[in-house]
């Protein structure tokens, strides 16, 4: 039925990060990264499981290729590792980082796949931190010289470019609550690392702009509704909930799209915003970046007020196996809310998924489980193209279980997975249903 039809032209993607997938950390003059040195501490990540294998995407990026070829897929989104072409970050480029995303490149536009790249999803290199890393208004200018680099040796074939992953989670997980690299607990940090990195991002837009008139530039965030629990708290959970908003969401949105920043950031910011930054931050984009997972439940946490906000959502909520709630009304509600109050951007669903609950054994491979998220979520995405939201594609993540930051190979989000031994990669169930979605654009009623 008609209903259920994307257009023709729709973009069918995976989506995967350098960190979780390369491995080869030393190969062909890679510098450190900040998570290369976060996840060797102790206690960082779940079973001391690192990221120094992985996928073994480095090597195998052929396979990779094959597999995404394999489904019909239209585009594949992959992370650059900056260290890899800048290895302390300033300096001279190394020619050989680049060479490995040239090959990469080549070999995605020889099976008809579409390149999307990001070049900042989370792993820093080491040398820009030890000099302090997004507080330090230098490393925004660092950020504009890695996009040069990378334009000038590969823009001929690569089009779409995507600045920052997820700079939210980044700033909020890595350097106010400490889960992630790097690994910092420091609440004053917020207002300098949002903002360096939403000036970062402008001054690499404009690089970018400045070396070629015919790319596709954006960038992805996480978008989160932020829904205040009700009871006799009711009033204070829902301005626990609405600076979070301003926060997690409106912290990216605003200074992209309107140069302003939301008001629950004007303590934070104070001192760190210099005049004529916000005509910087304040770029046309080709594309939004939506990454949707869930959305987060607020309340007010009076035993701790250190805290702004506390998980609080409905015990009925159905989860992933990472603990998420499935509710693909969020979804809507993210693009909606960016059509409505952005003047309604053409958005990409840059990624979208869930961790399946049989993390080993056959049943891993029959994931129902997975088919029925991604089908409720796509739902979503139909009905707000229905709503006038111009979304013109979808990536889902991810292509292959890999390494999950903090949670190191626990948690599994994978069409496909790995087996360990031999490094060979076994399509799941919903690797066949997403190639056929691909192939027809219908998407099926069930399961
Ligand atoms: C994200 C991250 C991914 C995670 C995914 C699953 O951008 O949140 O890009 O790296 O693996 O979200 O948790």
């Amino acid at each position: 039925p008609k209903g259920r039809q994307f257009p023709k032209d729709f973009v069918w993607g995976v989506a995967t990060a350098a960190f979780q997938t390369e491995g080869s950390q030393t190969a062909d003059g890679r510098g450190p990264s900040i998570w290369d040195v976060f996840e060797r501490v102790p206690g960082h990540v779940k079973n001391g499981d690192t990221a120094a294998d992985a996928t073994d995407s480095y090597r195998r990026y052929q396979d990779d290729v094959d597999l995404i070829a394999g489904a019909s897929l239209s585009a594949y989104r992959f992370s650059m590792s900056w260290s890899r072409i800048l290895p302390t970050g300033a300096g001279a480029v190394n020619a050989a980082g680049l060479d490995h995303y040239s090959r990469l490149v080549d070999a995605l536009l020889a099976k008809g796949i579409t390149p999307y790249a990001t070049l900042f999803h989370w792993d820093l290199p080491q040398g820009l931190q030890d000099k302090g890393g997004w507080a330090n208004r230098d490393t925004a200018q660092r950020l504009a010289d890695y996009a040069r680099a990378v334009v000038e040796r590969l823009g001929d074939r690569l089009k779409n470019y995507i600045i920052l992953n997820e700079a939210a989670v980044h700033t909020v997980f890595g350097h106010v609550l400490g889960d992630h690299a790097p690994g910092l607990k420091d609440a004053a940090l917020l207002g300098p690392v949002t903002h360096h990195m939403n000036l970062g991002q402008g001054l690499a837009i404009q690089a970018l702009r400045a070396a070629r008139s015919d790319l596709s530039v954006g960038t992805t965030m996480a978008l989160q509704p932020c829904r205040p629990a009700g009871g006799p708290l009711a009033f204070w959970n829902r301005l626990a909930s609405d600076g979070l908003d301003e926060i997690w969401n409106l912290a990216w949105l605003d200074p992209l799209f309107k140069g302003t920043y939301p008001k629950a950031m004007e303590e934070p910011l104070k001192g760190v915003v210099r005049d004529g930054d916000l005509k910087t931050t304040r770029q046309p984009v080709d594309f939004l970046g939506v990454n949707y997972y869930a959305p987060a439940y607020v309340r007010l946490d009076l035993s701790a007020p250190s805290k702004i906000a506390a998980a609080a959502a409905p015990n009925s909520a159905e989860q992933d196996a990472f603990g998420r709630h499935i509710d693909p009304s969020g979804l809507f509600e993210v693009l909606d809310r960016v059509r409505r109050e952005y003047g309604a951007p053409k958005m990409l669903v840059t990624e979208n998924g869930c961790s399946d609950p049989f993390s080993s054994g056959p049943a891993i491979l029959d994931d129902t489980f997975r088919i029925k998220y991604l089908r409720r979520h796509l739902e979503a995405v139909l009905a707000a193209r229905e709503a006038g939201c111009d979304v013109r594609g979808y990536f889902e993540w991810t292509l292959i279980d890999n390494f999950e930051w903090d949670l190191g190979y626990t948690s599994k989000f994978g069409i496909t997975t790995m087996e360990a031994a031999s490094g060979r990669r076994i399509p799941k169930a919903s690797y066949g249903w997403f190639k056929a979605l691909a192939q027809t654009g219908t998407l099926p009623s069930s399961p």
